[in-house]
């Protein structure tokens, strides 16, 4: 299954790692595998309204559903871990508890959620969050990518009908549990030399963008009095933002900027620039953003805000103990659990260590052991869920 994917959607020249845009070819050949590793395991297929793709073991009217899975989709250059890793081990758990022979008491589901990482239309969890009615269809559909392509037309390009396209509350009332394997994106279970963890939090995140006006002009025969460059607040923003994140307790990054005309030899007309800032406390990624605006003086436009989420201790403890033992961690990265959790769908994280830590990049890695021990970690974790 795993080299099934290793050939789709890799990045373009020697980046390395993956491009998996939503509604991308790449991405529409990643739902047929899903598709097709759905139907050869007899489950029943499912696209919901907002394009999460859901392969279904039981009937799923009958509610109180386990759900596992993660999404399918990369940021640019991204790893091959990050998110796949969730969607294959979730269907090999449902291999190995369909081994059994015996029905779950409850309908158990494999979700791939569409857009996890906004890497084209620049919100995060975009399918889960239109799922939820957490972002409304007419903004998703409205959102450009760096082509100027609306959602609505790569949409339609796909073959799907924006009108159809929106929150799917009858699909989201049937998920009673749902439980996400993911890649580690950090070091935790490396320094406590374990294969596998439980989530206690996700940090509170967003993503701001700075509309930087300039004057174009020659950049040979202007004088530099003469000049209104924006790449020069530009470099006083990404200093604020790291002066600001090392001052709190945060991070902050400025890893996306659109220069326009991104001339060599022309200074810019105009240039965008996006943060991405990240704490323990949403209070403290509030203060690093409205310190950087302020120390540019330019408005920080919100474009994604992911408030913290605390996963239900209850369901937390409840597989920690059944997993033995394992380490609980919380982590940076947002995922489609977190926006489940935030909505009241009782919600869990299992991790998977990565030797490096790294992630969002090609030397994203985890060791085929403690991706089998996460797939066993996840059998057992849905048998205590979905048996009585
Ligand atoms: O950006 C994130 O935290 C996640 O990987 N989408
Ligand atoms: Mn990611
Ligand atoms: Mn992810």
């Amino acid at each position: 299954m795993w080299a099934d994917l290793a050939g789709i959607g890799r990045a373009p020249g020697d980046a390395g790692g993956y491009r998996r845009f939503v509604w991308s070819d790449a991405d529409l050949t990643l739902r047929e595998w899903f598709v097709g590793e759905a139907n050869a395991r007899g489950l029943g297929v499912h696209e919901d309204r907002a394009g999460n793709l859901w392969a279904w073991w039981g009937d799923p009217t009958a509610g109180d559903a386990v759900v596992t899975g993660s999404h399918l989709d990369s940021v640019p250059s991204g790893g091959a871990f990050d998110g796949p890793l969730g969607v294959v081990s979730g269907l090999l758990a449902v291999d190995r508890l369909l081994e059994t022979g015996t029905m779950p008491d409850r309908p158990i589901a494999v979700v791939a959620f569409s857009d996890e990482e906004g890497g084209r239309y620049g919100i995060a969890c975009g399918g889960s969050r239109v799922l939820t009615g957490l972002l409304p269809a007419e903004r998703a559909l409205a959102l450009r990518d760096d082509d100027g392509v609306t959602q609505a037309e790569a949409l339609r390009a796909s073959g799907r009908a924006e009108a159809a396209f929106g929150a799917d509350p009858e699909v989201l009332r049937t998920v009673g549990t749902f439980v996400e394997l993911h890649v580690e994106q950090g070091r935790g279970l490396v320094d406590l030399d374990a294969p596998v963890g439980v989530a206690s939090a996700i940090r509170g995140h967003g993503r701001w963008r700075f509309d930087l006006a300039g004057r174009p002009d020659h950049a040979g025969t202007t004088r530099l009095e003469d000049r209104d460059d924006p790449m020069l607040t530009q470099a006083r923003l990404v200093l604020a933002a790291r002066d600001a994140a090392a001052r709190h307790d945060a991070v902050a990054t400025v890893g996306k900027v659109l220069v326009e005309p991104n001339a060599v030899n022309a200074v810019p007309a105009r240039v965008q620039a996006w943060l991405d800032a990240r704490a323990d406390d949403d209070e403290v990624v509030r203060a690093v953003v409205a310190e950087v605006a302020g120390a540019i003086g330019v408005e920080a436009v919100e474009e994604s805000w992911t408030p913290r989420v605390d996963f239900a201790a209850g369901l937390r403890d409840r597989l920690v103990e059944r997993l033995g033992g394992v380490p609980v961690l919380p982590t940076g990265a947002g995922h489609d659990a977190g926006i489940l959790a935030s909505v009241g769908v009782p919600s869990a994280m299992v991790f998977v260590r990565n030797p490096t830590g790294v992630s969002h990049a090609p030397d994203e890695h985890a060791e085929t052991a403690d991706c089998l021990a996460g797939v066993d970690a996840l059998a057992t974790v849905l048998e205590e869920l979905a048996w009585e």
